[in-house]
């Protein structure tokens, strides 16, 4: 979604010459719905203030229309995103890159562990942390005084309980929207629950929205069931990571700093000979947007404020800084030799789509839910939110050189704004240590066999639609199936069935759908006639079935639903029953209705 059309903060939609006598936009099609006041125009945004409001000079921009800019030369208006703003966005920091090494968050040490079952215990708390040398220190969140949490590391099958304890202020580090589902005024302002992305886990142990708690359980959301979380680790070696998502602010709790790997390991892995230990490295892709005194930014109205709201949720977070493991912009200083990456994307919204400037593959041997069935040579990765790939770079007979990891999705994805020159760059690697040792890992010629599940075997098709829809306050909102959180449970699959899902994407944005318990496979992705589909509810198909991409060729548990696309996924039900929940995995939009609970039944 475009939010930047620039014309309205009410609604989009209206088609009449504006009545207010207010409102100065020229352009303004709002009817007597106009709710322009002297000091909030309506063609004013707040990205507008891309031009830091510091300017004396009349603009010369043939593309500006606000008629008091004073950017002189340097007024950044496009036709889509104009200036002239109420809500003032930071002042853009310009941070010097590759200034400060990659940090890599420890590995959790269990409290018990013997040969039954392992014991973690893990603490939120408040507390300032350097994402750059140039930059004050940030109050952030984090699981055990570290942001990103440190790194649970488990044996597949491994019975592991966790005790998730909340020791956060009573005040939330940023702009709660009360409006929002589950974020009422009933609630205390400060809840969490967590979620390890892609676990294979009983559904009291799942993190479920409403399973929320305060600080020392003092009080809990209606779903809350326990205290210590049990995972059984059901799953392969895989790259899972665990997040807050409590219903309402996952947005905001994540954003905070609320998120860590969670890894599974196996046998197999073993045996397949990848580079390992300091060697095989995760890495968490974040963008964030900073005040001039380092704190975090993030809005408290979207670029068309809600008058009546003091705090407002927006359609879309975009931070105009990358951090890798919460630095921002960092360095790793490499061997000539081969390593493993882990890596997510880790933001709100943003998609990344990276290359290494040195232009060499990227050998990718894992997605979301584990190893591939073989290798694939790559020269770009693209990760929307919450998914994974497990990449091999091979460094060797590069002594000296400095590689670039660079990005280039547009955001919001697929037609947002493309990226610039900060935005572009993800991290360095730079090969400047000796070789410690002669690099036996290998790149394996094939890691495991993935069996494609068989559409025949399919118990049961549900088509669900992704929607554009509008609340009270005249704010665009994305549903799935039409349907909000709290409407009855429609999606209910029996336990060790297989079904068929039908992700119709009526929007114009790129969604990646998560489902909880289960990975999936992608079947295929088809473009469809959206408008036919709204009129007379029918699919008509406009082109060839697509198979996967091939780096989307295994265990999936997030799936990037494209706009006016059909993205058929297949999966089985299973090892539990309960209630669980998918979702969009944009942070905004997953707290904005766009979030489903289902519930496997036997
Ligand atoms: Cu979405």
């Amino acid at each position: 979604m475009n939010i930047n059309d620039g014309v309205s903060h009410n609604s989009h939609n209206f088609s009449k010459p504006c009545t207010n006598p207010h409102c100065f936009n020229p352009n303004c099609k709002c009817g007597d719905q106009c709710k322009c006041t002297s000091e909030n125009q309506c063609d004013s945004t707040e990205a507008n203030s891309h031009n830091m409001h510091n300017g004396s000079k009349p603009c010369t921009n043939p593309h500006c229309n606000n008629p008091n800019c004073k950017c002189g030369d340097q007024c950044k208006c496009t036709p889509n995103n104009q200036c002239g703003c109420n809500e003032t966005n930071p002042p853009k920091i310009n941070l010097t890159k590759f200034v400060d090494e990659l940090p890599i968050p420890p590995v959790l040490k269990p409290r018990w562990k013997d040969q039954f079952y392992t014991y973690y215990e893990v603490n939120m708390t408040e507390f300032k942390q350097s994402l750059h040398s140039e930059l004050n220190d940030t109050t952030v969140w984090g699981y055990e005084g570290s942001y990103p949490g440190p790194t649970i590391e488990v044996e597949s099958g491994e019975i592991v309980f966790i005790k998730w304890i909340n020791n956060l202020p009573d005040k939330h580090l940023l702009p709660v929207d009360y409006t929002v589902h589950g974020a009422h005024m009933d609630v205390p302002e400060v809840r969490t629950v967590v979620h390890v992305h892609g676990a294979c886990v009983e559904w009291e142990s799942d993190g479920y929205p409403e399973a929320w708690f305060t600080k020392g359980f003092k009080q809990v959301g209606r779903y809350f069931r326990k205290q210590v979380y049990r995972y059984d680790n059901c799953n392969h070696a895989c790259t899972l990571w665990y997040h807050d998502h409590t219903l309402g602010i996952t947005r905001l709790n994540i954003y905070a700093g609320l998120a860590g790997f969670y890894l599974i390991r196996d046998q197999r892995e073993r045996y397949l000979n990848l580079p390992s230990g300091t060697y095989d490295i995760p890495l968490m892709l974040q963008d964030r947007t900073f005040n001039k005194d380092g704190s975090l930014y993030y809005p408290k109205q979207p670029e068309q404020p809600i008058p009546e709201l003091e705090t407002s949720i927006i359609p879309e977070f975009i931070g105009d800084t990358i951090l890798v493991n919460g630095k921002v912009y960092p360095y790793l200083k490499v061997e000539p030799r081969k390593y493993r990456f882990r890596l997510l994307n880790a933001s709100n919204t943003r998609f990344f789509r990276m290359k290494l400037d040195s232009g060499q593959l990227m050998y990718q041997i894992a997605t979301d839910g584990g190893f591939m069935e073989y290798p694939i040579g790559v020269t770009e990765i693209m990760l929307s939110p919450a998914e994974r790939a497990e990449v091999i770079i091979d460094f060797t007979n590069l002594e000296g050189k400095s590689i670039i990891m660079t990005n280039d999705a547009p955001a919001p994805f697929p037609t947002g704004d493309p990226v610039d020159e900060n935005t572009g760059t993800v991290m360095q690697f730079s090969v400047t240590l000796p070789l410690s040792s002669v690099d036996t890992s290998v790149i394996p010629a094939n890691m495991m066999s993935l069996p494609q599940l068989n559409e025949q075997s399919a118990s049961r098709v549900r088509y669900l639609t992704l929607n554009d829809n509008m609340d009270k306050y005249g704010r665009e909102f994305m549903l799935l199936d039409n349907k909000q959180w709290d409407a009855p449970i429609t999606e209910n699959p029996k336990l060790g069935s297989t079904e068929i899902w039908y992700l119709i994407n009526l929007t114009d944005d790129s969604h990646p759908i998560h489902i909880h318990l289960i990975d999936f496979q992608i079947l295929d992705r088809r473009d469809f006639d959206v408008e036919k589909y709204n009129k007379e509810g029918v699919i008509h198909y406009t082109g060839p079935a697509t198979p996967p991409e091939p780096q989307e060729r295994g265990g999936k548990d997030t799936v990037r639903a494209n706009p006016k696309q059909v993205t058929r996924i297949i999966m089985k039900f299973g090892p539990f029953t309960g209630l669980y929940v998918w979702h969009c995995h944009i942070l905004e939009h997953e707290d904005w209705e766009m979030m489903r609970p289902f519930m496997v039944i036997r």
